[in-house]
């Protein structure tokens, strides 16, 4: 068939094929949640709603989607991490950003309710994505490790800061002032001595955040058979499948790597 005039203009598209045998990670980020938080009243520092409903919307774009093996989220952000061997969408960077950040903003939107029940959403959230390749499987866990250190760093300050002004009665600039310069270890020290608070027995999911991998789970339910001439009885069955898990760990060591040999694609 004869093309028309027009179709030189499909030229004007740019190649953004990502290289080959890199890990494609997709991080997403809330627009303005300062803004999002005060105006949906999340708890300070954490909000299990609002973490819970990122974890859940996570897990829809890895039963959704192809090929992610990991993803990891704090905060606003969650991080979906593609196979290297991925070839999924012809790895388009623009199709996987695109695919990974409105899939997640409609099940946030989707699974509201499912966490904040009757707290009516007052405005349509979105997310910005951003795609970026890591060549090795150091440079990829070094990528996890700065975004879970950041957490831990975000965290202990944010406990401390809200420590000092809900049960310190210490206004926001006195408690900013206060820890003003601070290292780890004073704040530590702080909720500690002045609030009996052990920073180390803090929930997993605020100190370390959310991975989430596949794993082979087993599953039993119970079945009612019947055979001919028989009374109808009940038998458990065991089901093995693959399946999203949560965990709240440490993934900078290697610990969490070795009891995980699947995730990583030999380098
Ligand atoms: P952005 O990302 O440049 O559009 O701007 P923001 O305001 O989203 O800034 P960002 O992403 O650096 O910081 C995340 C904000 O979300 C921060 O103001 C704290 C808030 N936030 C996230 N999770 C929680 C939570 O569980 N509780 C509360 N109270 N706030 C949270
Ligand atoms: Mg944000
Ligand atoms: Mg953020
Ligand atoms: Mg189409
Ligand atoms: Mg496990």
């Amino acid at each position: 068939m004869a093309k028309s005039k027009f179709e030189y203009v499909r030229n004007f598209e740019l190649d953004d094929t990502c290289l080959k045998n890199c890990y494609i990670v997709v991080r997403l980020d809330g627009r303005n949640f300062h803004k999002f938080s005060d105006e949906h009243k999340f708890i300070k520092p954490n909000d299990n709603r609002a973490l819970g409903l990122m974890r859940r919307s996570a897990l829809s774009v890895m039963e959704e989607l192809d090929d992610i093996t990991i993803a990891y989220g704090q905060s606003d952000e969650f991080s979906f991490v593609f196979k290297r061997s991925s070839n999924w969408f012809k790895r388009r960077a623009s199709k996987l950003m695109t695919h990974v950040t409105s899939q997640f903003s409609s099940s946030f939107v989707f699974y509201w309710k499912e966490y904040f029940g009757e707290q009516p959403l007052l405005y349509p959230p979105s997310f910005d994505g951003r795609v970026v390749l890591y060549p090795s499987n150091q440079n990829l866990r070094d990528y996890l490790s700065w975004r879970q250190a950041d957490c831990h760093i975000n965290n202990l300050y944010n406990t401390t800061f809200w420590t000092l002004v809900q049960k310190g009665g210490l206004t926001t600039t006195e408690a900013e002032l206060r820890l003003n310069g601070t290292q780890a270890a004073d704040k530590n020290e702080i909720l500690f001595s002045e609030f009996s608070i052990n920073y180390n027995s803090e929930f997993p999911m605020h100190k370390k955040g959310t991975s989430l991998i596949w794993e082979m789970v087993n599953e039993t339910s119970t079945k009612k058979i019947k055979r001919p001439n028989e009374a109808e009885t009940e038998v458990t069955v065991t089901r093995t499948r693959k399946k999203v898990t949560a965990h709240h760990c440490d993934i900078i060591g290697d610990q969490f790597w070795e009891e995980h040999p699947d995730i990583l694609e030999r380098d």
